[in-house]
């Protein structure tokens, strides 16, 4: 048989099948391959995470692993002390101190690649968390970050971990204004930034961005940090550090061989802010934890990554979003592996870049997005073929629901069908991984992400909180806390509780039996108990596995002198999963131009950042809206989607409809 067909009946084959065990080969080596966890957890929650926390060294042994007796504020090993830049690093000298903590690979422009010992990691940290120090950063003091992916983001990270002092990463593809919105609202008078960084070979002025967006910060800023990715490479674009703006490397030669003693944090001491899109326009400050955060982090990474010592991991998103706070840097360091990071895109130079990565560095996990996969696949398998990736014992995905055709292109081309899939369900509020398989014992089914974990209580309910039959749709819940939970929104236990807890939850009571998280994601169940996640149920969109808020768009556009109103919807999108679609109400003497147009994309990419770009403008003559004048955003997203449009009896203005699909035919 030709190797065309051999594989196009290898892919019949695949296309029936929609359950795979995990390979016998992966099984013989998992952490964990005991199919008894599940019960056992159940029987003995909370004091199943005891083993959780074990993972970590603690200055002090907590007291209880869960307080549950003012909920939603749940405390997790209270009592207990610990520092995590310590747990990341020193614990591991002894052993691991010439072992490769972080292996950096960066844009091919200068062959830099750079690989950090624990020695040299921890090194690096000491210094500059005397730097910081020095600069008067103090316990508690927020500490914002906007930096893309170079060393120093996680070495500043671990550094304010080091002296208690909690870090605010912001995107580096955010704007100027969303990094003035963030550090006003965390009250953060420390940054560390970069003058700029390659992104397809081109040199990019990021700071530039930052000083913009220092220009809306309404206190005193004390102190920026500014990192040299591109100068040293003659590639500066000349801006001069005024008084009170520093230089990196200075900061760090002028505290040569310094060491700073981790300072001791209670387990309920905040470790991060991250900030996340909420259904309003003001993003959410989700606070974590130390001890809750860091042992989930690292409970997750060795039972569902499966992480060992002596692997070298890859996970390709950016440290700016939470899936690379928790498996990049805290949980893959916490187990004192090698983490990979990678600075470019996987299609620059050439669109098998990732694929190159895996084969030179022998990475053994890959953890990446269902975009990204469905571009691998959009490209074509002649790229992955290309290279050796045997190396690969472990695939996963994160921030989006897969389907089922990328799912098994991926098991079949990138994992030889010898590496299982975790296809990982879980949100920055949820600190880790919820839903997903144990890699070691489940049965796979493309599609769904799995049973919960071990002790993680979710179900899949209807509006009244009922659980519903296997088959049905409903809405997720997670019906008991746990370790890796946020803590509460900065500053704002209002809105805590409103957010996430008021939907199922009586919200009078202390008993924590009658309190649920709701994750705004609706979900079906199976008769095996497995959970697909069919995507948010708020006015948040998911476009390839970053969260935006449409409100944040929304009033992005109606900035824009001419604009009346705009409505932000996500349409379907073959690689992107989803895309924005803005319909906009034009003023009274305005015309839907292409110069309006772009005057409408420029304010999103402004206001939030090139993610949020919409893929369509449609001027519509009007929005349409229910009679309490409610824009119906369903039956703009069917319009965008071209699907059948259900009942639009319901609109004050049922004409309109007719008028904006053809509008949506000529885009
Ligand atoms: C980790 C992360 C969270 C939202 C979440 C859900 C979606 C994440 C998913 C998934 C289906 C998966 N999501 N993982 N949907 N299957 N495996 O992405 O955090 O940026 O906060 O986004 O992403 O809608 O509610 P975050």
């Amino acid at each position: 048989m030709t190797d065309e067909a051999e594989s196009t009946e290898l892919e019949a084959r695949l296309e029936e099948q929609d359950e795979f065990d995990p390979p016998a080969e992966f099984v013989d080596q998992a952490n964990v391959s005991d199919s008894g966890i599940y019960e056992e957890f159940e029987q003995n929650w909370p004091e199943c995470w005891t083993g959780a926390a074990d993972l970590l060294d603690w200055s002090s042994e907590y007291d209880q692993v869960l307080d549950d007796s003012n909920p939603p504020f749940y405390e997790w090993f209270e009592g207990g002390s610990l520092n995590a830049s310590a747990n990341c690093l020193d614990r591991h000298l002894d052993e691991r101190g010439d072992e490769a903590a972080i292996e950096w690979v960066g844009e091919p422009v200068d062959e830099d690649d750079r690989t950090f010992t624990y020695e040299e990691l921890h090194r690096e940290v000491n210094e500059f968390a005397a730097a910081l120090r020095d600069m008067g950063v103090g316990e508690d003091d927020v500490v914002t970050m906007y930096m893309p992916m170079v060393p120093e983001l996680p070495i500043a990270m671990l550094a304010c971990a080091r002296i208690g002092a909690p870090h605010s990463v912001v995107f580096a593809g955010f704007s100027a204004d969303a990094l003035a919105t963030r550090m006003n609202a965390a009250d953060s008078e420390y940054l560390v930034t970069c003058d700029g960084y390659y992104r397809r070979g081109d040199p990019l002025d990021h700071y530039e961005k930052a000083d913009e967006g220092l220009g809306g910060v309404d206190h005193d800023v004390s102190d920026v940090v500014v990192v040299d990715r591109l100068g040293k490479n003659g590639d500066s674009f000349g801006h001069d550090l005024p008084e009170g703006r520093h230089d990196y490397d200075d900061l760090v030669a002028d505290h040569e061989g310094a060491t700073v003693e981790p300072v001791e944090r209670d387990a309920t001491d905040m470790l991060f802010l991250m900030y996340t899109s909420g259904t309003t326009g003001e993003p959410k400050g989700v606070k974590h934890s130390t001890g809750g955060y860091l042992s989930w982090a690292a409970w997750t990474s060795q039972a569902v990554l499966d992480i060992k010592p002596e692997d070298t991991y890859f996970c390709s998103a950016d440290i700016g979003w939470i899936t690379g706070h928790s498996y990049i840097v805290y949980g893959p360091l916490a187990l004192g592996t090698t983490t990979m990071m990678y600075e470019g895109t996987p299609d620059h130079p050439e669109k098998d870049r990732l694929w190159e990565i895996v084969e030179e560095y022998e990475a053994t996990q890959l953890y990446t997005a269902p975009t990204a996969i469905r571009a691998f696949m959009k490209w074509g398998t002649e790229y992955p073929e290309a290279h050796d990736l045997s190396s690969l014992r472990l695939l996963g995905t994160v921030g989006e629901p897969i389907n089922p055709r990328a799912w098994k292109w991926y098991y079949q081309h990138i994992g030889d069908e010898s590496a299982p899939i975790v296809d990982t369900w879980w949100q920055t509020e949820t600190g880790g991984m919820m839903v997903t398989g144990l890699p070691g014992v489940s049965t796979m089914k493309p599609g769904s992400a799995g049973r919960p974990l071990p002790g993680v209580d979710a179900r899949v309910v209807d509006v009244s909180g009922e659980e519903v039959e296997a088959g049905r749709a409903g809405y997720l819940t997670v019906d008991k806390p746990w370790p890796g939970m946020l803590q509460t929104l900065y500053k704002n236990d209002e809105r805590f509780v409103n957010e996430y807890w008021a939907e199922y939850s009586d919200t009078d009571s202390d008993d924590p039996d009658d309190w649920v998280y709701f994750p705004e994601d609706g979900a079906k169940i199976d008769g095996d108990g497995y959970i697909t996640v069919l995507g948010r149920v708020d006015d948040v969109l998911n476009v390839s596995g970053h969260r935006l808020g449409t409100m944040e768009i929304e009033s992005a556009i109606v900035d824009v002198a001419g604009v009346a109103e705009a409505a932000v919807v996500g349409g379907d999108h073959d690689v992107k999963g989803e895309a924005v679609y803005a319909y906009v109400l034009t003023e009274d003497g305005q015309d839907g131009t292409d110069e309006l147009r772009d005057r409408i994309v420029e304010s999103v990419e402004d206001a939030i950042g090139p993610i949020a770009r919409p893929e369509a403008v449609v001027f519509s003559p009007e929005l349409p809206k229910t009679r309490s004048g409610k824009i119906m955003r369903r039956l703009l997203e069917d319009i965008a989607n071209g699907e059948e449009l259900g009942d639009t009896s319901t609109l004050r203005n049922p004409d309109v409809v007719e008028d904006i699909q053809a509008k949506v035919g000529e885009e």
